[in-house]
């Protein structure tokens, strides 16, 4: 049924493609071409020894990165415990805050995770504005060419600039460092999932169009609508494709394939209808075979549309549907952390 449902939305089929081929389609095509990488150090600014009564360290860091475009650096706060070698979630956020309403730290760190997160607007602002941040360090007179990166890739180099400072911290496990963000930060955790290889699990929290949905047939938000409000955020030539989901020569379930060569989890909400909780599942069922031809298990699934309280865990493609809203809520972190536990 799940696979007569997929075949009738004629979706190009990423087997047979490199990862390469993959990610330079989403790049060309959606999300624009992104700086390339810089040097990276970490500047300590404070240090809270006794975060959560002692069981924990907070320390607000300057990432600083030296790039061929030019020097630009962002601050993130580092929650870890001192005593053990850890996880790590790179948390892509909405805000600075820690803790947060998307970011239950002092829970993480029980759990046993360290975090590390910045505020995207640290990086560059959510809007058309390309003058300002690390947009304007990149394109120094505000304008972009066609194919350059719209601001989810900007974002996406960023979290990649605090993986480099990550790895040079002992009190890191770096083999199990995942990237986790919310909504149009989601697609970015996507994005920076299926570029860099040192990512353990990329966590997508509902989102949506343009992030984990298949775009053709979607219900919500679409290609014509989401690039009518939020343009910016992909390359200039991904406009072409509104109304013309058809003709795309690929579709979001590349992105999930293009992070093949680790773990990746798409996490949806029921009343969430505007991203399409059931595209963001068809996008795991169509990326499945990506990770099969691989030798890997793909997305383990029954033969039919989610429900609430679903959860499946079993393959690397991860998923589960929570009832409620659009949200990052404790549920989806603890659900993040069964997942991680299971593998
Ligand atoms: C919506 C947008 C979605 C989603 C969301 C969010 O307005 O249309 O694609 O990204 O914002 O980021 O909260």
């Amino acid at each position: 049924m799940m696979k007569n449902l997929l075949l009738s939305k004629g979706l190009p089929s990423p087997c047979g493609k490199s990862r390469n081929e993959l990610t330079e389609t989403l790049l060309r095509e959606e999300y624009g071409f992104l700086p390339e990488a810089a040097r990276v150090s970490g500047e300590i600014l404070s240090v809270e020894k006794n975060f959560c009564a002692g069981k924990a360290k907070l320390e607000k860091i300057n990432i600083c990165c030296e790039g061929s475009f030019g020097s630009f650096s962002f601050p993130v706060s580092f929650s870890y415990s001192p005593n053990q070698k850890t996880p790590c979630f790179v948390h892509i956020n909405f805000r600075a805050d820690v803790p947060d309403r998307y970011q239950p730290t002092e829970e993480l760190i029980d759990s046993g995770y360290a975090i590390i997160s910045f505020c995207y607007h640290d990086v560059t602002m959510d809007n058309n504005d390309f003058r300002g941040g690390l947009a304007g360090v990149v394109y120094p007179d505000g304008s972009k060419g066609n194919r350059d990166c719209g601001k989810i890739g900007l974002w996406a180099w960023a979290a990649m600039r605090v993986i480099d400072y990550l790895c040079t911290r002992p009190e890191i496990d770096t083999s199990r460092i995942c990237v986790v963000g919310h909504s149009r930060l989601g697609k970015t955790a996507l994005l920076t999932g299926a570029l860099d290889e040192r990512i353990y699990c990329a966590f997508s929290n509902n989102s949506g169009c343009s992030g984990a949905a298949l775009s053709r047939n979607k219900k919500g938000e679409t290609i014509e609508k989401i690039c009518g409000k939020f343009g910016y955020w992909f390359c200039d030539a991904y406009k072409d494709y509104a109304n013309r989901e058809s003709e795309l020569p690929f579709d979001q379930h590349w992105l999930l394939a293009a992070n093949s060569h680790h773990k990746v989890y798409v996490a949806s909400a029921e009343e969430d209808l505007w991203a399409d909780p059931d595209n963001e599942y068809l996008s795991c069922v169509g990326a499945s075979e990506y990770f099969e031809a691989e030798g890997k298990k793909g997305f383990v699934h029954p033969d039919r549309l989610p429900i609430a309280g679903d959860c499946f865990h079993e393959g690397n493609i991860g998923y589960h549907l929570r009832s409620g809203k659009h949200y990052l809520s404790r549920e989806d972190w603890q659900l993040y952390i069964r997942f991680l536990e299971r593998q």
